[in-house]
């Protein structure tokens, strides 16, 4: 660690305060340049403990940036791992009022309801897939609290991988009854499809990155508990929304999920 509690603790205000009135920063590795990645975690974990201390809860954890098209996009390599409070939750077909947000952009997921626990070093497809209980359309909408999405690593972690909102919906179906690599999906945004890919573009399965959060929780003494919904992370690049769009996401075998902008 290169921060001291109260820098931690500072920055994490910092960015819960951006989150919650609408308004963009600087990314924090600016004022910040030596921190590592336990600071990035310990800041996350702070804004964590804050919501919780306000009585919300966690309802889900993700993982980002893993896809291709997704680290591109950001110009990252990493994937990273956040968590979602049950303000985050959308109705499926229901409102997000664009009023709370930044600047937000939508992603097609493929969301993991686990039945058992799962916990590394060493978690891989094999443990993921015996521990689901079932996967369903999940659309991720993200808001990084940085001027114009522009961050690296360590300062998106901080930000709770720019973690905002989420919908998921359609129809929940074993693990077992598809195959996740070759699942297409297709993202509409006002009835035109705007971004198609496959399960395999999310580290080759989505459920690798379901094993990479197990393995990253499993350093920090940490593990994913049964019953846990998680975003595996985009499959395509991310899509931005404004006020009047309606966002419907498309997984074979699995239906659809959708909400609007307003
Ligand atoms: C970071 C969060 C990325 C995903 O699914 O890749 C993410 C960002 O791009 O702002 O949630
Ligand atoms: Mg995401």
């Amino acid at each position: 660690m290169k921060l001291d509690t109260a820098t931690i603790a500072d920055l994490a205000a910092h960015l819960e305060a951006c989150q919650l009135e609408a308004r963009d920063t600087p990314k924090i590795t600016d004022e910040h340049p030596g921190m590592d990645w336990d600071d990035a975690y310990a800041i996350q974990d702070e804004i964590r403990r804050r919501k919780l201390a306000r009585g919300l809860r966690v309802v889900g954890l993700k993982a980002g940036l893993t896809s291709f098209a997704k680290m591109k996009q950001m110009g990252v390599d990493t994937p990273v791992f956040g968590f979602m409070t049950d303000d985050y939750a959308i109705a499926d077909g229901g409102e997000c009022a664009v009023s709370g947000l930044i600047h937000p952009k939508v992603e097609p997921e493929i969301a993991f309801v686990t039945k058992t626990a799962l916990k590394g070093p060493g978690c891989h497809i094999g443990a993921v897939l015996a521990a689901t209980d079932f996967v369903m359309p999940g659309i991720e909408v993200i808001d990084s609290r940085y001027r114009d999405f522009k961050f690296d690593l360590k300062s998106v972690i901080a930000d709770n991988t720019s973690a905002a909102r989420f919908v998921i919906g359609g129809r929940a179906r074993p693990v077992a009854d598809v195959d996740l690599r070759t699942t297409g999906i297709v993202l509409s945004k006002n009835g035109q499809p705007v971004a198609f890919g496959a399960g395999a573009a999310v580290l080759g399965h989505p459920a690798a990155a379901i094993a990479a959060l197990a393995n990253h929780l499993g350093r920090r003494g940490q593990e994913i508990p049964a019953g846990c919904l998680i975003l595996s992370g985009g499959i395509t690049e991310a899509v931005s929304v404004e006020a009047g769009d309606s966002i419907t996401l498309s997984v074979q075998g699995l239906g659809s999920t959708s909400l609007r902008f307003v």
